[in-house]
């Protein structure tokens, strides 16, 4: 290939590989998303109907339907099949459950965890986790439970282990908005929010995934950079550190990849919480803060929370630790090394063949 020629071409590989460095180290934060998602989401969900007594305390019922005791039919026609009815239920702290058996065989009401449709093939039992134990109960029989603890209960039938089911024991009621807020509370109006660096030469945008966060579950924070002197976005080296209650949570030494970057974090309290962009072009005096506010998760207790965040940020933690001038000199390493590395394989191959 004559050298014009080539360096004709050399732009357009030099644009395919900042594409594929992108795509590859954005592609991480999909496969995790897609690897969390809700266990029972394709349950069928049940705000049952329940009157209150004077303490505002609800009953609700769940019905064994009649025919459960036989996996092969699917009895309620619902897909997935329920062999409690509804196999998924929500209720607040100190509200009672009702199961009756409307089946031609006992039943229990166990809590833990099934052994799933194969348990017929494979013949396992079940595991019970000693929360709640109805023990058997007859056709026609029906057995009360007061749950009092917020949390997610899953719970099963000992006699016939395919059998499965859920109860959602949501906490005291909070005001958890549906846009995202300041830390006071306050609708921030619309995300990304923007705010200058204190030299006032870089512009830091910040938005996040879900909007409102929850306790115990993923929230995604999206920073971009735009670099005002050079009116470009910008590929820069920064802290993301995260305080609550003065207590900082995570530091990540980070770079902006094309101008954007993705950070997670999994949240274990409630409260407001401050998102520090520190260090932006290793300048000190750089810093942003922007205030938001995490609410208690409803479905989850507060110890699946904590253990949900203790997983989550253990994974996302750095085991070592790298300079801002490293982290530029292997961005650009890269930028420029693949388009290179191809370049003079080009041109060998032309040359030699
Ligand atoms: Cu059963």
């Amino acid at each position: 290939m004559e050298t014009g020629k080539f360096f004709l071409f050399s732009p357009a590989l030099f644009l395919l590989s900042i594409i594929v460095i992108t795509i590859s180290t954005n592609s991480w934060f999909y496969y995790n998303k897609a690897s969390n998602n809700d266990n029972y989401s394709y349950y069928h969900i049940a705000y049952a109907a329940a009157n209150a007594d004077a303490n505002g305390i609800k009953s609700f019922n769940v019905t064994i339907p009649k025919g459960s005791a036989n996996p092969q039919v699917d009895i309620t026609k619902l897909g997935p099949r329920q062999w409690y009815l509804p196999r998924q239920i929500t209720v607040g702290v100190n509200d009672t459950i009702t199961w009756t058996n409307n089946d031609t065989e006992a039943h229990t009401v166990t809590s833990g965890n099934g052994a799933g449709i194969e348990s017929l093939v494979n013949n396992k039992r079940g595991t019970p986790n000693g929360v709640f134990d109805s023990g058997s109960f007859k056709p026609g029989q029906s057995w009360t439970h007061t749950f009092t603890k917020p949390g997610t209960y899953t719970y099963f039938c000992t006699i016939h282990p395919w059998m499965d089911g859920v109860v959602i024991v949501q906490g005291k009621a909070q005001n958890i908005p549906n846009y995202p807020a300041y830390a006071s509370g306050a609708r921030i109006s619309k995300l990304p929010v923007y705010k200058f660096t204190t030299d006032g030469k870089i512009e830091a945008g910040l938005s996040w995934d879900p909007n409102v966060l929850l306790t115990g579950k993923e929230i995604s924070f999206f920073v971009t950079f735009f670099d005002l002197a050079n009116n470009k976005p910008n590929l820069l080296p920064y802290d993301f550190v995260l305080v609550q209650g003065g207590k900082q949570l995570q530091r990540i030494p980070s770079i902006t990849q094309a101008g954007m970057n993705i950070q997670h974090h999994v949240f274990s309290n409630s409260g407001s919480i401050s998102i520090r962009i520190e260090n932006v072009g290793a300048v000190k005096s750089s810093d942003i803060q922007f205030d938001t506010i995490v609410f208690d998760n409803p479905t989850i207790s507060s110890a699946a929370a904590n253990q949900l965040a203790a997983a989550a940020n253990k994974q996302s933690s750095n085991p070592f630790t790298v300079s801002y001038s490293t982290l530029v000199y292997i961005e650009y390493a890269v930028i420029i090394g693949i388009p290179a590395a191809v370049a003079v394989f080009v041109v060998f191959a032309y040359r030699y063949r």
